[in-house]
């Protein structure tokens, strides 16, 4: 039997909820890209600041691309469980916050018409790295008026917005970028310029875009977590996150309109992310990327198993305490290294196996903020950044992809540079001030020969 409103009646006293009728809540929050992160982390604030008495933020999560988000939390009225793993135990809670799935490719037209509903006042988005990309605009001529992107859904959402003289809205993101409030700020408005440049005006003058740190280690949920969570339920929950006790949240306090008390419940809002989202992106995402590359590289599946090695760990100590830490102007009371010390044991959890590979998808799109950002920085104040190219090396040998598929936008991209150029073609295309990652995070002459070093033997 499923997980639903009609039976989650049954489930065992231990599991905790919140007691407030989810159903009378008004829906405030319409949710981008609602995976297992979005219901670990922000639903999850969500539905606690809804239990501890604020109101009327029921979210309504939107899928823009796959299906099985819908067939995972339709069948049971949105309600889904967030289990929390560590060595002493696990806790299992139920989240009703999420009131309303849209497939938005399946029903374009629900997904806008949750945008500019009264209602709404907060969308918040997790559609991760790439998502945040601007559009071809060779792909929105093809694809005709169907939207696709965040920036097509967004953009109708001011005009439609704006004409029927509703409120604006706070777009809250929650990705790993840095500046991520700014970049989404900033495309919207290129986008709009293109689309509705009428429009503009009132987006960067009336809506609010802040930036966000977002933090909680949330693996892809397994086929063998669903069955584990189901013998502590008593019914299937196919929606079921696993995750571990920690999880932070800062906000930028810059809101278009009401905000949810998610202070309350263990958020808090702020002047300047910044400090907070540099030290998460280059020492906890850094090291993560690291452990992700070295560790595939040894044969390690997980993350707990590759922070056990000592040569690794070594490394992401040195990454993290020398070479991230010193890159990051701190803000005050922040310690970097009690922060470094806390990173290892979340890695370390043996409750909570986190695939390597996982992690390892779409590099591309995190190094630059994980690691050439802080390479970049040490680099103007004369510091050199050895663990970082020694992660970087791993990085550029796992995208040639020996025996192994690499998950990543520009995949096709980086296959052929290696193929062309060998280890030096790859190097200028990826490193060099005209290479993929622009003249900011370029990598200098004898940056990139250390790299040349410091690859695998056999990457000729
Ligand atoms: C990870 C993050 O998959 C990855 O790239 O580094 O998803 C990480 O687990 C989260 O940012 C933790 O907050």
């Amino acid at each position: 039997m499923r997980l639903s409103d009609g039976t989650a009646g049954r489930l065992p006293a231990g599991i905790a909820r919140g007691c407030y009728d989810r159903h009378a809540q008004r829906a405030g929050i319409v949710h981008l890209g609602i995976g297992a992160f979005h219901r670990a982390h922000q639903a999850s604030y969500t539905d606690a600041a809804m239990a501890a008495g604020d109101r009327d933020w029921a979210i309504t999560g939107v899928s823009l691309r796959s299906r099985q988000v819908h067939d995972q939390l339709f069948p049971q009225d949105g309600l889904y469980t967030v289990t929390e793993r560590q060595a002493g135990g696990a806790a299992v809670r139920l989240i009703g916050a999420v009131t309303g799935v849209i497939v938005a490719p399946d029903a374009p037209a629900r997904a806008i018409a949750a945008l500019t509903a009264p209602d709404t006042r907060i969308v918040t988005l997790t559609v991760t790295e790439k998502g945040y990309a601007a559009p071809d605009p060779a792909d929105r001529a093809a694809a005709g008026a169907a939207p696709r992107s965040i920036y097509d859904y967004l953009a109708q959402a001011v005009v439609g917005r704006h004409d029927a003289g509703l409120a604006p809205l706070t777009l809250v993101s929650c990705d790993n970028l840095s500046d991520n409030g700014g970049v989404l700020r900033r495309r919207l408005a290129a986008h709009l310029d293109i689309v509705a440049p009428r429009h503009r005006r009132w987006f960067e003058d009336e809506w609010a875009c802040p930036a966000t740190m977002v933090d909680r280690i949330v693996p892809a949920t397994t086929a063998a977590d669903l069955d584990l969570v189901a013998d502590a339920l008593g019914l299937r929950d196919e929606g079921a996150v696993v995750t571990e006790p920690y999880a932070q949240w800062v906000i930028e306090n810059r809101f278009a309109g009401p905000r949810p008390r998610w202070d309350m419940v263990g958020a808090t809002f702020v002047d300047d992310v910044t400090p907070f989202e540099t030290a998460k992106l280059r020492m906890l995402n850094g090291a993560h990327s690291a452990l992700a590359y070295l560790g595939l590289a040894r044969g390690y599946a997980f993350v707990h198993q590759a922070i056990a090695d000592p040569d690794i760990a070594a490394l992401v100590g040195r990454l993290m305490r020398d070479e991230a830490a010193p890159s990051i102007r701190t803000g005050p009371g922040q310690d970097l290294d009690r922060y470094a010390d806390l990173l290892l044991a979340r890695f370390r959890n043996p409750a909570l196996p986190h695939r390597l590979i996982q992690i390892a998808a779409d590099g591309s799109q995190k190094i630059g903020a994980r690691w050439l950002a802080p390479l970049a920085a040490n680099r103007a104040q004369g510091r050199p950044s050895p663990a970082i190219l020694h992660a970087l090396a791993a990085w550029v040998t796992f995208v040639r992809g020996d025996g192994h598929p690499v998950s990543d936008p520009h995949a096709g991209m980086l296959a052929q540079a290696w193929r062309q150029g060998g280890a030096d073609g790859v190097i200028d295309t990826l490193f060099a001030p005209s290479g993929l990652f622009g003249p900011d995070l370029a990598l200098s002459p004898d940056e990139r020969a250390d790299l040349r070093d410091r690859l695998a033997p056999t990457a000729a």
